[in-house]
């Protein structure tokens, strides 16, 4: 497209043409034979992250914690945390991405802290202590407070009982990280300040962890009985969620040129635009659950029923999702993420038969649709769940305390066993396969968690090589979505939309068409796409010999143009 044509598109953005390509820090590279991931891992392998064509790197946070939660439990904001190195390494990696063009988003985790965080520490010493505020006390004399649902207690409770003031703290997640009261001015500008703190070192974003739980009613009444089975969603209700989203837009981000995402839990497509609409003004983009949820029951319990979706619900899903942002926001898309099981294992067929074909298949999938692509490291080379069969193997404190909790309530452990060898999160969180030395390259030492033994037969070396590697082909997708702004800002229409094994769709923009055909199955496939395919040109497509006339072989992806 010419540049002329290109001045025409409204609302342009570098963070809505961006790739974005997470690193879980911990399990990238490790430089110093500890067995965990650091900094000076990343920076050694700042040239294969630019060697992607990637835009923009989000790392889950590397900020001191006692690491009950992966970094996740933060216990002071402003310094790096050891294992992961020092505030030198953090300038020099930041330096090293810039010096590349590539953009940093750090993780910003402000629902809850540490208990070991200071001001907890503080909070907890005396009901009279200045910074006991900080964080949402209910007193003992007041009765057993209303129950509150924790994703990561042994009970399942979010209220910790604390002897040394009689008094129960919340904490939504584990009990060593406690909600921060943002009903509270003083917490909400220590926060601020922290912020500014990292943007005026020059950090180009952050992503906010469940930025949607932070509005709490602090009377905690009973939970209203339309969210029983459903509190997700009460947490992300909270009535004053968007006036501190105002707040904080006013008072810091409107100062930066940077980007900003919340990880959305319960947004949904009624109030997505509430978040990330441009007149409110708030955050630029959030990431929603409802697609990759699909199929677990609870979602919090990530028990899988594999006949609890189809291909239909996807495209409805994510169909409906394109529409809500027709006129005003922009949308996210990703298949995984350190939350989340490998990709292809999910979503395609992680057999060696078909591994290759449909992690292509599932990227050709994420870089073509109208959202900014959240791509997640190791999903390049196609990178499988581990499949852990014993509990012992687990490091994720969602897995281990859901065991303990099934274990108490007498529930079927045998079924979080099998769910969680494709759903669990640790399976997304297992060592970057680099080559095939020991431990695929990623430490000298004892990795903190197990190495997908299929290392030797999937690692990056290999795939340099390789001209038809899954690595290579997200490096041409990349600069092909790139060098395409249909692709990034054009028009998305469904084809075909009650076809069960085929997503089907057109992109369009200044006269522009692309029509992007995608098998979900291990079977041959056709397609009614109600346009002339003798007419259409092959653009790109994970078969040497593609199909261009409708019937698409096993997992075959093919981008055509009218
Ligand atoms: O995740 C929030 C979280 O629990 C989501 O995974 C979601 O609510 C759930 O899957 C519903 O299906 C974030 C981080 O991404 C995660 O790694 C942390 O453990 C958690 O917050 C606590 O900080």
């Amino acid at each position: 497209m010419n540049e002329t044509k290109k001045n025409l598109i409204p609302n342009r953005k570098w963070w809505k043409e961006a790739v974005v390509y997470q690193i879980y820090p911990r399990s990238f590279k490790d430089s110093d034979g500890d067995g965990i991931g650091d900094l000076r891992g990343i920076i050694s392998k700042l040239d294969y992250i630019k060697s992607l064509g990637i835009d923009v790197v989000w790392l889950n946070p590397i900020f001191a914690s006692p690491n009950d939660d992966n970094g996740y439990d933060i216990s002071d904001y402003q310094t790096i945390m050891k294992e992961f190195g020092t505030m030198e390494d953090f300038d020099e990696m930041l330096a090293g991405m810039h010096e590349r063009g590539i953009k940093l988003v750090l993780d910003l985790v402000v629902n809850h802290s540490s208990d070991e965080h200071k001001w907890f520490k503080q909070s907890r010493s005396s009901r009279k202590n200045p910074y006991r505020n900080y964080y949402h006390w209910w007193d003992e004399e007041k009765g057993k407070p209303a129950k509150r649902w924790s994703f990561f207690d042994v009970n399942g409770d979010a209220w910790k009982y604390d002897k040394a003031t009689k008094s129960y703290y919340l904490h939504y997640f584990s009990e060593k990280q406690p909600d921060l009261n943002w009903e509270n001015p003083k917490v909400r500008e220590e926060i601020y300040k922290m912020m500014r703190f990292w943007f005026d070192k020059g950090i180009d974003g952050f992503r906010m962890d469940v930025i949607t739980f932070i509005s709490k009613d602090t009377t905690f009444p009973e939970l209203p009985e339309k969210y029983h089975g459903n509190f997700i969603q009460y947490y992300a209700e909270g009535e004053r969620r968007h006036e501190y989203l105002q707040e904080m837009n006013r008072k810091v981000l409107s100062w930066y040129d940077i980007m900003t995402v919340a990880e959305g839990p319960g947004t949904t497509t009624e109030n997505v635009l509430e978040y990330v609409a441009e007149d409110r003004p708030e955050l630029n983009m959030a990431y929603h659950f409802e697609a990759i949820d699909l199929g677990l029951q609870p979602p919090e319990r990530r028990l899988l029923d594999p006949n609890g979706w189809s291909l239909i619900d996807f495209k409805n899903v994510y169909s409906k999702w394109d529409a809500v942002f027709a006129e005003k926001g922009w949308g996210t898309i990703y298949l995984g993420n350190h939350d989340q099981p490998r990709m292809v294992t999910r979503w395609g067929n992680d057999a060696p038969e078909f591994r290759e074909l449909s992690s292509k298949m599932l990227t050709t999938f994420l870089m073509t649709m109208r959202a900014t692509p959240y791509y997640y490291f190791g999903d390049e080379l196609g990178m499988t769940n581990i499949k852990f069969d014993k509990i012992e193997d687990y490091r994720d404190i969602m897995t281990i305390n859901l065991h303990k909790l099934i274990e108490k309530e007498g529930g079927d452990i045998e079924q979080l066993i099998e769910s969680h060898k494709i759903s669990g999160r640790d399976n997304g969180r297992t060592p970057f396969q680099w080559d095939d030395t020991a431990n695929a390259g990623f430490t000298s030492g004892e990795p903190w968690l197990k190495v997908n033994p299929n290392y030797e037969t999937i690692n990056a070396e290999l795939q340099e090589i390789d001209e038809n590697s899954t690595l290579n082909y997200f490096r041409n997708i990349v600069k092909y979505r790139k060098d395409n702004p249909v692709l990034i800002y054009g028009k998305y229409t469904l084809v075909d939309k009650d076809n069960p094994n085929v997503y089907a769709f057109t992109r369009e923009l200044y006269g522009k068409k692309l029509l992007v055909l995608l098998n979900f199955t291990e079977k041959e496939s056709s397609v009614k796409t109600y346009l002339d395919l003798s007419r259409a040109k092959f653009l790109l497509g994970n078969y040497p010999n593609p199909s261009v006339n409708g019937t698409l072989k096993p997992f075959e992806a093919v981008i055509l143009e009218f």
